[in-house]
């Protein structure tokens, strides 16, 4: 049984586990770099360990000190959060072994999807839509250049231990892809120590939508519906929203249907998201598959009232899934807007000291946040401050919903995205559901 979770992250997640153990009665311990020794989230926790200095190397991503942490206060379980080492097999290889209760999927899966190739290659086998592409890894320029021919341009190269976009190149014509092809390669070995990189057909005009998946040890798999997160900027997401909009109720089925077939194909057995490209209005392609919690999990919470930290937690401890497909009902539209410590025009990090702030409250709204009147954002980390997130009855609810907190949302002393946000819940394109056609222009890639 878990009693005490060591939770190996920082920032408005921690503060989110934590509040989670908290209700479930489980004791929590925090670990800390020295940059963040004043953070709300070693407040929060029962104990708090210090593991290294402000570079995340050293501290959040040093293994050894935080299984001398684990030891010390003796935590049978670690939770990962996202980013940091919630995506890595050898750290969660490392706890199964150790008899510590890694909170997340065994790490064979976590191994086996983080390799896009071989995740491909699997939901493939259970009749899951693929984008049209190479099916094994290309090694060669000139066999990369007469598969692109084939698929017929533009195409994507993509790095096969990358994701989330890292390392993805476009090429629009076969005079510019032999460059593109090698550079990737090399990014691709720099960057993950593998330079096996494949290629698809690139669709322009797609969204992003994506499933959460929950299943547990014993086979059983549901999803929770569908989430829509193509207001992007360089990878990093700015506004997610569930259900995904303008998808008709056939579509929806069906790529609701092609998550859980491919969680089920891979014997998943935590909670997960399994990622999509849809081109409106047609088709819809698995795109990978995120073996951690994400940072939009709200989105989901609020429509299907589901605490995905507390079912993470049960299924790690080994028990049944509570919920069948039936139990789980969809209620509403929600939105969530990402707010950074950046200029709200360049999403140039603006790291500082935060003077005064007040968040929005009120019916339907969820502030996710680890910052306090006078805490100073450290440079070291991502620039994410807090998650806004709305509830409504329908979309247009969510929206004027979303345009009232932000208007709410005071803080002072660095600059944020409120501004941005404040135009988009403005912005007919958004209003309409033309979320495609911001890809290019707010991206850079
Ligand atoms: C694509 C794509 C179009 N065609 N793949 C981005 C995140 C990663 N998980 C997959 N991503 C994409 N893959 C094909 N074949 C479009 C995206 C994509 C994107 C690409 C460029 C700029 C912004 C983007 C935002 C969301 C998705």
């Amino acid at each position: 049984m878990i009693h005490k979770v060591l939770i190996a992250n920082r920032g408005e997640i921690a503060v989110r586990i934590i509040r989670t153990c908290r209700e479930m009665g489980i004791k929590t311990v925090a670990i800390y770099s020295t940059a963040d020794k004043g953070a709300a989230h070693v407040r929060m926790a029962d104990q708090a360990v210090c593991v290294g200095p402000p570079a995340s190397a050293e501290s959040y991503l040093n293994v050894p000190s935080i299984l001398s942490a684990i030891e010390i206060t003796d935590a049978d379980s670690v939770h990962p959060g996202y980013g940091f080492l919630a995506e890595n097999p050898a750290f969660a290889e490392i706890c199964e072994n150790y008899g510590v209760k890694f909170i997340g999927p065994s790490s064979e899966i976590i191994r086996a999807m983080g390799d896009k190739i071989e995740a491909r290659r699997a939901v493939q086998k259970v009749k899951v839509p693929v984008v049209p592409g190479s099916d094994e890894a290309i090694t060669e320029e000139e066999e990369g250049l007469r598969i692109s021919k084939e698929i017929g341009f533009p195409v994507i190269i993509k790095a096969a231990a990358g994701g989330g976009g890292r390392g993805m190149k476009i090429v629009h014509s076969p005079a510019s892809f032999i460059n593109a092809f090698l550079t990737s390669q090399s990014e691709a070995l720099s960057a993950f120590g593998v330079p096996d990189v494949y290629i698809e057909k690139y669709f322009e005009h797609s969204r992003h939508v994506e499933v959460q998946v929950m299943g547990d040890r014993f086979g059983s798999v549901v999803h929770l519906g569908d989430r829509d997160c193509s207001v992007q900027r360089r990878h990093q997401k700015l506004i997610e929203e569930a259900p995904a909009p303008f998808v008709s109720a056939r579509i929806r089925n069906r790529i609701l249907k092609a998550a859980v077939d491919a969680a089920t194909a891979v014997g998943y057995n935590n909670v997960g998201t399994i990622e999509f490209l849809y081109v409106p209005d047609g088709e819809f392609y698995f795109l990978e598959m995120n073996t951690r919690i994400q940072v939009e999990h709200p989105v989901t919470e609020a429509i299907t009232g589901v605490d995905i930290v507390r079912e993470q937690i049960r299924i790690a401890d080994g028990k049944k899934l509570r919920f069948e497909q039936k139990d789980i009902h969809f209620h509403g539209h929600a939105i969530e807007c990402r707010i950074n410590a950046e200029d709200p025009e360049t999403f140039v990090p603006s790291p500082g000291t935060i003077r005064s702030c007040l968040f929005p409250g009120g019916f339907g709204v969820r502030m996710d946040t680890a910052v306090y009147p006078g805490y100073t954002v450290p440079p070291t980390y991502d620039s994410l401050l807090g998650k806004l997130i709305v509830h409504g009855e329908d979309r247009n609810e969510a929206i004027m919903r979303m345009r009232r907190a932000l208007d709410e949302l005071w803080i002072d002393g660095v600059k944020t995205t409120t501004e941005f946000h404040k135009k988009m819940m403005g912005n007919s394109d958004f209003a309409e559901g033309r979320l495609w056609t911001n890809f290019l222009a707010k991206s850079r890639v």
